[in-house]
């Protein structure tokens, strides 16, 4: 039995000698060396290789490096092979960061006031109360529970939007397609945390900017693909919007060119809102890896039908 790591170089090294620590007797191989095919029962990686069944005929469970797996063409692998994505402490920590930061940023109007240096401008911007400041998270997973969680010391009125809704304290939670127009009526600050599938693919359009109060902001941590480009450049120059902070786009990087690198309403950063940590990954994963191999169930299996 054997596990193939197919991602970043430097984390791998890391892990290497993480797992030879902790795992001795788990052959631990980085790609594109991969030992003999028929023992690889683990595959660690962002993208898996083509073939995945002819390379790996008796794989046992397939993990995601990240904590997204829309990366993953579900189709292509076997039914019953078990997807689990990373749960690492690191993940919630940076994008708690980076919520904050971002959420912080437009609420004080620093990209106004970035803005306003430019050009030699000193002017000083109402101030709003964090209790008038209505920030909503669409997406209360692992991700947006944490960052609401962080949020709540600042004094923010906080919503949060899911499929099923959640009971934290003192935040309003609103639960599926009927509820969504309520929770974005009340959003002035719209954080994206939701996963990429089928249902959330372009979620991020022209209906839902016309839902939110005139001169809302969008942070979108998901993915690229839930956010409609046009509709943002649109909203953008009519107004509905007055800024979007974006760290994740579609393509990434995006080409040469594009309207979004030099907007003066959109701030972009290079998918870097968190990144899974080596020490604590490889931590994760094999707490994962004991579980499998006792035959308890592992944490964050992916629900092949919903696709996350
Ligand atoms: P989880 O799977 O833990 O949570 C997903 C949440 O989205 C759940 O609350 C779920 O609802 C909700 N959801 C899913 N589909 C729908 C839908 N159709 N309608 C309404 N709600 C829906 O994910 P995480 O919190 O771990 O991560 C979320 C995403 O963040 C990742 O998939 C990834 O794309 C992105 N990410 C981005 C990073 C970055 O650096 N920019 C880093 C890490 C992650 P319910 O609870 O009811 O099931
Ligand atoms: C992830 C990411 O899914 O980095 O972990 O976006």
């Amino acid at each position: 039995v054997s596990l193939v790591y197919k991602s970043e170089a430097t984390r791998g090294e890391i892990w290497r000698e993480i797992f030879a620590r902790e795992m001795p007797d788990l052959p631990f191989h980085v790609w594109p060396e991969v030992g003999d095919r028929a023992s690889v029962r683990y595959l660690v990686c962002w993208v898996p290789p083509e073939n995945l069944t002819e390379q790996f005929p008796n794989l046992d469970v397939l993990f995601s490096v990240g904590a997204g797996v829309d990366q993953f063409d579900f189709s292509t692998l076997p039914a019953d092979l078990p997807v689990v994505r990373m749960t690492e402490e690191g993940i919630a920590e940076g994008m708690v960061q980076y919520a904050t930061m971002a959420v912080l940023a437009l609420h004080r109007d620093l990209f106004v006031y970035q803005s306003q240096q430019r050009k030699e401008a000193w002017r000083t911007l109402p101030h709003m109360p964090a209790g008038q400041r209505r920030v909503g998270v669409m997406g209360l997973g692992m991700l947006g529970k944490r960052v609401l969680e962080q949020l709540r010391p600042f004094g923010f009125d906080l919503a949060g939007w899911s499929r099923s809704g959640c009971d934290l304290d003192g935040i309003d939670s609103y639960a599926g397609a009927e509820q969504l127009p309520a929770f974005l009526a009340r959003t002035d600050i719209l954080i994206c945390l939701l996963p990429l599938t089928e249902e959330t693919r372009g979620v991020l359009d022209r209906d839902l900017f016309a839902c939110l109060p005139v001169g809302a902001a969008l942070i979108n941590v998901g993915r690229g693909g839930h956010l409609n480009q046009d509709n943002l450049l649109h909203a953008l120059a009519s107004g509905q919007l007055r800024h979007a902070v974006l760290d994740v786009c579609d393509p990434e990087p995006l080409t040469q060119g594009h309207p979004f690198w030099s907007h003066p309403h959109i701030t972009l950063t290079p998918h870097i809102a968190s990144v899974t940590h080596a020490q604590t990954g490889a931590q994760t994963l094999i707490e994962n890896l004991r579980r499998h191999q006792r035959g308890e169930g592992m944490v964050g299996v992916v629900n092949r039908q919903s696709g996350y």
